[in-house]
């Protein structure tokens, strides 16, 4: 069953008020960055994405929900959600979670798929047991070499067909920060992520966080399911220029999210006065390399280090801050840039261009308007 299109907008309307609905027919929508200033994202200001319709989860189904877990494994289990609770060792931290397609509406020549601006990842603090100790349970043989994830959400032109079936390298599956998820800032994970049960894979593109996950079938080759092939969530393994035939060009699955940082404030179109300083402030990330440093500079200033907030949680964003003198009149503009620690940083233009538009790192920019003091 699905949620009926108009009941899927009113949760929009009713839970993600102060987002931008993308033009689709399935349920997107996302923040602007200076709705994303906060260390930990308030679910009203996460950004939602579905490729298909909503599963219709009811009170009492989210109550019973059931996790089977079979395939190439010794022992075929079927939990519930409060078995898996009542076994496994819960953890909680805090991790971004970004869509691949995040910045996409930067690239030139434009790509299919959704033009999301920069607001398609967000940070907030999960519940779950790891997935690697149902794994275990289960008894891994020896030919597994991957996950294939099941949910029952369905694709919007074929209605017998699911939306979304992506898994995981099991070697990732097996990481420690891989969780079988049901909590998001100390609530129940809400419907609109995924709820009762996602997958959080830190790291990973936002598509390997597979929502109102049913069925973990362990792979004795890499998934293919609903998304997981062609180019679909897949980078060209050698450079590609823009209208080149790709046909004869491999793609490899995205495993791992490139250095960026977003400007959080002040907000585009800001204005201050000569003579004083503006805080800009935003927040770093990177997938599995971590974020050394973030620079930060203006139409007028050179590069300066911005200060960069500890980093207690290994996936969760950092913020930066960098204080910026005011000193002319006219358009200021506002850079962020950031470095991991292999010594690769955000290109100041033009992330290589690929045919789906995905891992756009290009740095952020802001622009106001400096005043004379008054
Ligand atoms: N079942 C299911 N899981 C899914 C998706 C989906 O369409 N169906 N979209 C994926 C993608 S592409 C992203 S970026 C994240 C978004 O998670 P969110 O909606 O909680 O922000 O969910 C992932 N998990
Ligand atoms: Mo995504």
């Amino acid at each position: 069953m699905r949620v009926p299109i108009e009941a899927e907008r009113r949760l929009v309307s009713e839970q993600k008020l102060q987002l931008r609905l993308l033009d689709d027919e399935a349920l997107n929508a996302e923040p602007n960055p200076a709705q994303l200033d906060e260390s930990i994202t308030s679910v009203e200001f996460f950004f939602i994405r579905n490729n298909g319709r909503l599963p219709t989860v009811s009170a009492a189904a989210a109550d019973n929900w059931k996790l089977v877990i079979d395939g190439a494994v010794e022992r075929p289990q079927e939990w519930t959600l409060r078995g898996i609770q009542n076994t496994f060792e819960s953890v909680t931290f805090a991790a971004v979670l970004e869509c691949a397609g995040n910045g996409r509406s930067g690239y030139s020549p434009r790509t299919e798929g959704l033009q999301w601006g920069h607001g398609a990842v967000a940070c907030a603090r999960w519940t779950g047991v790891r997935l690697r100790d149902l794994l275990m349970a289960a008894g891994l043989k020896e030919t597994a070499v991957y996950t294939g994830h099941i949910s029952p959400d369905t694709s919007v032109e074929h209605p017998s067909k699911p939306a979304l079936s992506r898994g995981l390298p099991i070697a990732k599956a097996l990481a420690p920060e891989t969780l079988v998820a049901f909590g998001m800032n100390g609530k129940p994970l809400p419907l609109l992520h995924g709820g009762p049960v996602r997958i959080v894979a830190p790291g990973f593109p936002g598509s390997a966080w597979q929502k109102w996950l049913t069925r973990i079938w362990v792979r004795d080759r890499e998934h293919d399911g609903e998304k997981m092939t062609g180019t679909n969530y897949r980078l060209p393994t050698t450079p590609i220029t823009p209208g080149e035939a790709h046909e004869a060009v491999s793609f490899a699955v995205i495993e791992d999210m490139p250095i960026k940082s977003l400007i959080t404030y002040p907000a585009e179109g800001f204005t201050a006065r000569t003579g004083t300083a503006i805080e800009v402030r935003g927040f770093a990330w990177s997938g599995h390399t971590p974020v050394s440093f973030v620079d930060v500079c203006t139409s007028s200033e050179p590069w300066i280090r911005a200060q960069l907030e500890p980093q207690p949680q290994r996936f969760a964003w950092r913020r930066f801050r960098a204080i910026i003198p005011c000193a002319e009149t006219g358009l200021l503009t506002l850079v962020a840039r950031a470095t991991d620690e292999a010594g690769r940083s955000q290109p100041l233009t033009g992330a290589p261009w690929n045919p789906r538009g995905y891992c756009n790192n290009t740095v952020h920019r802001v622009s106001g308007s400096i005043h004379h003091e008054s």
